[in-house]
């Protein structure tokens, strides 16, 4: 199987300047070897091109009511990605979407949702639901799967909006920060919120099978969305948004091993994006290396 490696230097989606120095990072760290070693063959498309923050207003082009800073150059950006991402999938490869921050994400589903009925697991401290409307932060990171859903200002933002995404087909694995008004549309809503807690109470890998079983239930295929927040800051300090009591180094692997394990069964993996990498906040790029280490997990690499 070939795996289309896609950089998506993206920053602008995010408060914390470096993130987009992370495809860099996560190449530097041999993810090319390391998925080759897990037994795919990795091609690696070059980054997209993305504009300089310096060079942009963030407020230029914002919705009728509430705050999604560089709005226009995410749409700009999340188009072009879409268009990669779905053109890998017609020629048969793997699209592997390399972060930037996790504004990605809206390009990524979007194109993995266009010839297929797709299902999320989301690997993330954070739930990232946030709408224009609710953000604290106005910070578009905060939102990929409010914009993959439609929800709120995104209703109108076909770019946004992923054709084939039904809420009910969403799991999060690891969320342990979320806003208030966030925690409302989350209650309200037909995803399934797997937190810190029941991971502690079930265990990591009985918690991940869960999750695939709600993203396959009645899709064609399965986005893997791993935000690297999700890990112990300790462990992955080179992240904007650290949030202590994350999942340690093992049951990371863990988690992206049942991953694995589901696909060698079923293929059931459709597309993956790895964000949040920030070279500038690490420490010796360690952050880059587990991202790495963690996705030739994802693609079957085994201790024996
Ligand atoms: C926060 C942070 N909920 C926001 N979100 C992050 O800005 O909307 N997501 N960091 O990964
Ligand atoms: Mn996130
Ligand atoms: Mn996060």
């Amino acid at each position: 199987k070939t795996v289309r490696i896609i950089g998506a230097p993206m920053d602008l989606g995010a408060d914390r300047r470096g993130v987009d120095m992370g495809p860099s990072a996560i190449r530097y760290a041999e993810l090319a070897d390391r998925l080759s070693d897990s037994g795919v063959d990795p091609v690696d498309a070059g980054d997209l091109s993305i504009p300089r923050a310096e060079e942009r207003d963030p407020d230029a082009s914002q919705p009728s009511e509430g705050t999604a800073k560089f709005l226009r150059e995410v749409e700009d950006v999340c188009t072009r990605l879409s268009d990669r991402v779905a053109a890998t999938l017609e020629d048969g490869e793997f699209p592997l979407v390399l972060g930037g921050d996790h504004s990605v994400a809206i390009g990524s589903m979007h194109g993995a949702a266009r010839a297929a009925d797709l299902g999320a697991v989301w690997f993330d401290a954070h739930a990232d639901l946030n709408t224009p409307e609710t953000s604290p932060s106005g910070n578009v990171h905060g939102m990929p799967l409010a914009a993959a859903l439609g929800r709120g200002a995104f209703g109108e933002m076909p770019w946004a909006h992923a054709p084939r995404v039904r809420e009910e087909s969403i799991a999060y694995v690891g969320l342990r920060s979320i806003d208030d008004r966030e925690r409302e549309l989350l209650r309200e809503s037909e995803m399934t919120a797997y937190t810190m807690a029941d991971i502690d109470e079930r265990g990591m890998t009985a918690v991940v099978a869960d999750a695939l079983d709600v993203a396959t239930d009645g899709t064609d295929g399965v986005h893997v969305s791993l935000d690297l927040d999700w890990v112990d800051p300790r462990t992955a300090p080179g992240v904007g948004t650290p949030v202590r009591g994350g999942v340690t180094y093992r049951e990371a692997h863990a988690a992206l091993e049942t991953v694995s394990e589901r696909h060698e069964a079923d293929d059931v993996v459709r597309s993956m994006d790895v964000v949040e990498v920030n070279p500038i906040l690490d420490e010796g790029n360690e952050t880059a290396t587990i991202a790495a280490e963690l996705t030739a997990s994802a693609f079957g690499k085994r201790i024996l």
